[in-house]
């Protein structure tokens, strides 16, 4: 059964645009891309730390320096999260919070989980590096971030921001999403005994699968450093790469909740730690 889309249109707001349109939007239809929504300078510091962190990462892997067998993988996917990046000493401890606070995310979000009390998980705000002269395994296919995410939050926000220009029509892969609200487990690709991408043919959804409930309604956007998309974890998307996309892109994924996104049996023990949780605000 299609899904019924025709009471919201999906807009593409302009910088500045209305928090509680954008909140709406992402209610009615998953999504919706800002233009302008982060100050140019503390996004370039961020690009700077993730590079820096692939950089010695690969250089490591290399050297055979890594014990852990997952290095690897991670070096050749180009992922990595804000923890890792913190932990590392590439990334102040308070530049999450810095870079939210006055956002027009922060605005968002609070519009979205009616809260001014918001949080993210240092370890599931994830980069990623596309190194499309060094590797193909970082491009995902189609996928819901539910699949992937903390099973015991629920309703998080992720703001997909890129750290260089990509997308239609530039020379480096952008991010295409399904234009609907969906629901969470959607059927995935059965691989069989064949395999595309181990990493993460376990979350992979068929394009064929997805026409006949949604239609032929895939966006994907220009994106200029400063602009997002923000959607919802079962909103169905990919990486957009096309073969003459032969330039790097870096993107940061800002995941946000409120407190009552947590079930209710484990709200005291996170809310009591700020390893497990990261607050986006002074107390
Ligand atoms: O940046 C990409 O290519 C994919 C990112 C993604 O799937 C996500 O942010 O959840
Ligand atoms: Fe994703």
């Amino acid at each position: 059964m299609a899904w019924d889309q025709a009471a919201t249109a999906y807009d593409i707001f302009p910088k500045g645009g209305d928090p509680g349109s954008v909140s709406h939007q992402i209610s009615e239809r998953g999504s919706a891309i800002v233009r302008g929504i982060w100050p140019v300078e503390p996004l370039q510091t961020l690009r700077k730390a993730i590079a820096g962190f692939c950089d010695d990462r690969r250089a490591d892997v290399l050297a055979g320096r890594h014990a852990h067998p997952t290095a690897k993988m991670y070096a050749s996917h180009g992922v990595g999260t804000l923890a890792g990046l913190i932990h590392g000493g590439h990334l102040s401890p308070t530049f999450p919070i810095e870079l939210f606070q006055g956002s027009g995310y922060e605005q968002i979000c609070r519009a979205y989980h009616k809260s001014e009390r918001l949080y993210c998980q240092l370890n599931r705000c994830g980069f990623r590096e596309h190194r499309t002269d060094l590797s193909n395994k970082s491009f995902i296919p189609y996928h819901q971030d539910s699949y992937s995410q903390d099973e015991r939050i629920n309703d998080v926000i992720n703001c997909w921001t890129p750290l260089d220009p990509c997308g239609r029509g530039t020379p480096a892969p952008g991010l295409e999403v399904v234009m609907n609200r969906c629901t969470p487990n959607f059927p995935r690709k059965d691989f069989g005994l064949t395999t595309e991408n181990a990493a993460y043919d376990f979350i992979t959804i068929d394009r064929d699968d997805i026409v006949p409930v949604f239609g032929d309604n895939f966006l994907a956007e220009t994106f200029a450093v400063g602009d997002c998309l923000i959607f919802s974890q079962d909103v169905i998307h990919r990486t957009y790469v096309t073969p003459d996309m032969t330039q790097p892109r870096i993107n940061f994924e800002f995941r946000v909740f409120s407190e009552d996104c947590i079930d209710a049996e484990c709200r005291a023990e996170l809310l009591g730690s700020t390893v497990l949780l990261y607050p986006l605000f002074h107390a």
